[in-house]
């Protein structure tokens, strides 16, 4: 590596750019006025944080970014932002952010390097591994929230240029489920909605969702409906978003299974069906008939704490909204047996022909802000564009569109996140690259997560700073570029891909994703599988070239000045949607019928006899169920809205740390407390059979009796999870382990 080439890269990636930006024209923001009436210039781009994907304006002065308004036109938050949207600036400028590379000496403490020694070091490692033990003994964790471009890069280079075959992401932890449920009910992973529904809907049922903390700009839009909806939530807590419903259904943690199977067999009793689409576009109705004629409503409301007339309630309120709409979220997929979960939901939709028409759907929500481009193109659990690494004729395909040689694409699945923890505790993989996540706080299980990281012969992380738990655990720190310093394109929950821009340079020697992966390319001597892949921009074109003739086709979309033009574009859009028009400044607007997009309005599914699929299973018991010593289910989530994960970003705005707790809290019905001899606000220990952790009482009766809720925001939480996960989706089940709180002693 020549050390003259990485200061030109680096300088190409953190030099001036504001010229560039106000060159390009936008019907949003001043940027199309004349440079020089100018007092700023503005930039749009969609948010960094969560899967809703608002367009955020950023305002920049001098070279700088000054300042963040919501996007009054983007589509998708018609001028509003949640307090991360208007705070994604501040959370750049931080001390700790990492500015270098930084390497573990002979003293195992992190020393900064240069970018040569770094990639050098990099692919001196990995070659030992590879030489050693095999090119499977590498692995990486990626994420959804780096851009689709930088995700296919990386998972590109790691599987058909490293010759990886492990790689997986942080949406295992999030979506896996509503992917696998999505695939084998409708043949491809296919959020059918778009946000208008949340307007057009007069029932709306939300299942394990607290859109009012986790998705607020949702809500939003919920609020916006004009249809005086019936809002349903069918969540164990009380939480901010079942306070604003018609009807709170507090069912038992993990009985959502025997809830759903119990408002079906009401609903076939009933005739409340529509039997005409269950037999012109689904398959299974009747073996789904039988399934659930036990579900008999005693039954059902033994085992889910629900009265009977509370599910009476539900059945009749689907049976009389002219559009329904079910919405679900972690509350579902967070569980050993989520799919199945998420599948009584669609077949509730599928059955009562709440699907393909406005106001309607089985709709998942996403959470991170490019979850939805990892689902499609991070070339982990699936080949690039929604296809098969087991397919030869998508392997020969992909080899096809990208020019490599077929050969370099494996023809076996990857390990799964947490059979990749078990492949370096079984001394398999030996090599761990960690880009943009933070297993050492967010995985299940800490302290079993935190030995098996520590066996690793190498750990890379490559994070924005350089303290994040994970990074504090790691051999090399590679200093990444973050949401606002780079660009590419982010896919939000209603399939809309947006664009991200760079308004802000990174600090230091810190580069954007997308060039670490060129240059970790070049280090380890495979850049030439990668002579296309020269910018974002030209990936852009590759990925639509990989999306042709796929469910997710978007071969329409020209570029990125395209998709700022028109307000986001939804997949799909293939070349065949012409309906947009351009005026006479090549300005180009979607009409609101092509802006707002819903899937199988025809009632095509993509199973290759066109149907949607009725699947069903008999509910498993609770892996870990509250006994005499640990009589507490522990459920966890998002606390605030202003809290994002593991906090590495909104811990560093003033703002948003002085909106929420400072430290870990646990809520506890005041009866419980009562039994326990605990009063507000005191220190107490909760144990699981894994941890014991010290955390503040705060009593509520928003946790029913026999429950408690730890918000997943601080280090200690995930100390007392167990690791255990849906069968098909492998995704953990993080909202059902025993507890028991006792005040120290
Ligand atoms: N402020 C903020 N917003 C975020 C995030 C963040 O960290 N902070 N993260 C983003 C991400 S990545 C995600 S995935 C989403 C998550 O968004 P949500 O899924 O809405 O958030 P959670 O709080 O994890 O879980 C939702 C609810 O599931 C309930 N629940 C637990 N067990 C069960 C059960 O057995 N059945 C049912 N029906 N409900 C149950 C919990 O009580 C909780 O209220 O949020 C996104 N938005
Ligand atoms: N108990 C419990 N645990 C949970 C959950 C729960 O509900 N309960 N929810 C789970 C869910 S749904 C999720 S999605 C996960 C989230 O878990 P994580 O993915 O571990 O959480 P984040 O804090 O978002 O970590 C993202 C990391 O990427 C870094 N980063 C941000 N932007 C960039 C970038 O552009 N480039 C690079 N290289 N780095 C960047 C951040 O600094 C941070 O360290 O947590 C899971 N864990
Ligand atoms: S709702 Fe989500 S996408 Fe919108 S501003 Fe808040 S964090 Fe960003
Ligand atoms: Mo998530």
């Amino acid at each position: 590596m020549i050390p003259a080439e990485l200061r030109s890269l680096i300088r190409a990636v953190n030099g001036p750019f504001t010229s560039e930006l106000v060159q390009q024209p936008s019907p949003f923001g001043l940027a199309r006025l004349p440079v020089s009436a100018m007092p700023t210039a503005t930039t749009n781009m969609v948010c960094g944080f969560c899967s809703t994907g608002c367009g955020l304006t950023v305002h920049l002065q001098n070279d700088s970014a000054i300042g963040i308004s919501p996007t009054t036109e983007y589509p998708v938050n018609l001028g509003m932002a949640c307090p991360k949207g208007w705070e994604a600036l501040s959370v750049l400028n931080s001390p700790d952010r990492a500015t270098t590379p930084l390497l573990r000496n002979n003293r195992g403490r992190l020393e900064p390097v240069d970018w040569p020694t770094a990639l050098n070091t990099f692919a001196q490692r990995w070659r030992r591994i590879r030489d050693q033990h095999g090119p499977e003994a590498m692995a990486w964790l990626g994420t959804g929230q780096i851009a689709v471009e930088e995700l296919a890069f990386l998972g590109a280079l790691g599987k058909f240029g490293m010759g990886m075959l492990h790689g997986d992401g942080n949406t295992r932890q999030c979506m896996a489920t509503a992917v696998v449920a999505y695939k084998q009910a409708f043949g491809f992973d296919a959020p059918p909605y778009t946000y208008a529904d949340f307007e057009e809907s007069d029932v709306l049922v939300f299942v394990g969702a607290n859109p009012c903390i986790a998705h607020p700009i949702l809500w939003e839009r919920v609020m916006r409906n004009r249809h005086q909806p019936r809002i349903i939530v069918v969540d164990p807590r009380r939480t901010e978003t079942a306070m604003a419903a018609s009807l709170h259904l507090p069912l038992r943690p993990k009985s959502d299974l025997t809830l759903f199977y119990g408002i079906a067999r009401i609903l076939f009793e009933r005739g409340w069906i529509d039997e005409s689409f269950l037999q012109g576009h689904t398959t299974g109705a009747a073996e789904f008939q039988q399934h659930v004629a036990s579900y008999f409503p005693e039954f059902v409301a033994r085992e889910t704490g629900l009265s009977t007339d509370l599910l009476e309630q539900f059945a009749r309120l689907i049976h009389e909204g002219q559009r329904v709409s079910f919405w679900w979220t972690m509350g579902i997929n967070q569980s050993y047996e989520g799919v199945r979960a998420a599948q009584s939901l669609i077949n509730l939709a599928l059955m009562t022909g709440n699907i393909g028409k406005p106001g309607t759907g089985a709709n998942s929500i996403t959470g991170q802000c490019n979850a939805m481009g990892s689902r499609l193109f991070s070339n982990t659990t699936g080949l690039l564009g929604g296809r098969e690494f087991t397919n030869p004729q998508h392997r020969a395909h992909v080899a096809d569109l990208l020019d490599i040689p077929v050969d370099r694409i494996p023809d076996r699945n990857s390990f799964s996140y947490h059979e990749i923890l078990k492949g370096i505790l079984d001394g398999k993989i030996k090599g761990l690259w960690v880009v943009a996540t933070n297993p050492a706080h967010s995985w299940i299980n800490q302290d079993q997560a935190k030995d098996i990281l520590s066996r690793l012969e190498f750990l890379v992380v490559q994070d924005m700073y350089s303290t994040t738990e994970t990074a504090q655990l790691a051999d090399l720190v590679l200093p990444a570029a973050a949401w606002g310093e780079k660009e590419g394109t982010f896919i939000n929950s209603e399939r809309r891909i947006g664009v991200i821009r760079q308004a802000a340079r990174a600090p230091g020697q810190a580069l954007s994703d997308f060039r670490i992966f060129q240059l970790i390319a070049r280090a380890c001597g495979v850049d030439s599988l990668f002579r296309d892949w020269t910018s974002p921009a030209a990936v852009f074109q590759l990925l639509k070239k990989l999306s042709a003739g796929q469910p997710c086709d978007f071969t329409g979309i020209r570029d990125y000045q395209h998709l700022d033009q028109a307000g986001g574009i939804q997949w799909p859009y293939s070349t065949e949607f012409h309906a947009d028009t351009a005026d006479d400044a090549g300005h180009s607007s979607l009409t609101a019928a092509v802006q707002e997009r819903r899937l199988f309005a025809d009632g095509q599914f993509f199973h290759p006899d066109g149907r949607a699929k009725l699947l069903f299973e008999s509910p498993r018991p609770m892996p870990e169920p509250p006994t005499v010593d640990y009589p507490l289910v522990l459920l966890t989530g998002r606390g605030t809205a202003v809290q994002w994960h593991t906090q590495t970003r909104t811990a560093k705005s003033a703002v948003l740390r002085k909106l929420a707790p400072l430290a870990v809290y646990v809520e506890i019905n005041p009866a419980d407390a009562r039994r326990c001899g605990i009063s507000a606000q005191q220190k107490v220990i909760v144990e699981s059979r894994r941890a014991a952790v010290t955390a503040t009482a705060f009593l509520t009766p928003t946790v029913a009796a026999g429950q408690v809720f730890l918000p997943m925001h601080y280090p200690e939480v995930n100390r007392l999870t167990d690791a255990v996960f849906d069968p098909y989706s492998k995704q953990p089940s993080y909202k059902s382990c025993a507890v028991r709180i006792r005040l120290p002693e």
